[in-house]
């Protein structure tokens, strides 16, 4: 059945301009999907134009392209700031299923360029009737039980018999490593993807090093605030805990859980807009049927929000004019516990 979803999404490719890109403030994941996905298409499809477009990279992503270009300076990792939708008729979008969350270089609104996209994901999916048309949604490649869309490329890979160099190797495993949170949100197939990737000249080790961040000063200070404005809430034997801070709010959530929270909400408010980064214990979540992704999704359809994510890792961005209220997120949470 992949293969031929595989197939149809090649056979459809074929002969066609293609721009292959991910969300905003791009992380491992995204960056190695891509770079992955244009090596595999170079491959396969011998006359098309790829090309790859980023916003901008997020903070880890970027250190981590630094420490890989220097151990490969010859492997090619470039892509373009600028985003030349004239020139594609297709547009390959990987690592989100959310078109908000791509943002173009003069800020004009991706839906307005008219060129039809297709989803490679592996987040919590929900087709959307606005832009319906315009996203071929027989040709997506959505799986919310991978956890990485590098998986799903992978997957390519092996189902086309490309055999996999050292550097390929080692952008796969660190995509992997990175959103399973080290195996942490993983399944049986996460490890044993990392596991068949590992050998002689790949050391675990050397991939921990190459993905090692130094936590800087502003994050430290965000996580200690997150703590100092805490609020807990018992409901049974279940805590759920409740902070604000300014940024760092995803980093701040999961640290909630880390200490000990079976829940985290935290709420970051910008001038227009407030994000709410939300986490929840993996173990909760298959004992509760809880789905912070959903629940997200919900709220941002009645608030004209945008939310999204995973079951136990999801976000929301509000409006701050609009109706919402944070007591409806803990209330619906507190629904399943
Ligand atoms: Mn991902």
């Amino acid at each position: 059945m992949l293969k031929s979803k595989f197939e149809d999404l090649i056979t459809f490719l074929d002969n066609k301009k293609i721009i292959i890109s991910t969300h905003h403030l791009v992380d491992i994941d995204g960056l190695v999907s891509c770079f992955t996905l244009k090596i595999f298409l170079n491959q396969y499809l011998k006359n098309n134009e790829i090309c790859i477009y980023f916003s901008e990279l997020s903070k880890s992503a970027k250190n981590f392209l630094k420490n890989f270009s220097a151990k490969f300076p010859v492997f090619n990792l470039s892509y373009k700031k600028k985003f030349h939708g004239s020139k594609a008729e297709i547009l390959l979008i990987l690592d989100t299923n959310n078109l908000d969350q791509i943002m173009l270089d003069d800020d004009s609104n991706i839906n307005l360029l008219k060129i039809p996209y297709i989803f490679i994901d592996h987040h919590y999916f929900k087709e959307k009737s606005d832009n319906k048309n315009l996203n071929i949604t027989s040709l997506n490649i959505i799986f919310e039980d991978y956890s990485s869309t590098a998986e799903i490329i992978l997957q390519l890979f092996e189902t086309y018999n490309i055999p996999l160099n050292n550097p390929l190797k080692i952008l796969f495993i660190s995509a992997i490593l990175i959103d399973s949170g080290f195996f942490k949100h993983g399944d049986n197939n996460t490890i044993q993807n990392v596991g068949k990737l590992l050998c002689e000249d790949i050391q675990f080790q050397d991939i921990r090093a190459l993905l090692k961040n130094d936590i800087d000063i502003s994050e430290k200070i965000a996580k200690i605030k997150g703590l100092q404005r805490l609020e807990l809430i018992r409901e049974g034997k279940y805590l759920i805990g409740i902070t604000n801070v300014s940024s760092f709010g995803a980093a701040v959530a999961s640290m909630l859980i880390t200490i000990g929270f079976d829940v985290s909400i935290v709420i970051s408010k910008e001038s227009k807009f407030s994000r709410i980064n939300t986490r929840a214990r993996k173990k909760i979540c298959e004992e509760t049927g809880l789905n912070l992704a959903k629940i997200l999704e919900q709220i941002s359809e009645k608030y004209e929000g945008n939310g999204g994510g995973h079951d136990g890792a999801a976000s929301l961005t509000i409006d701050n004019e609009s109706d919402y209220n944070i007591t409806e997120l803990v209330e619906n949470i507190k629904k399943y516990l």
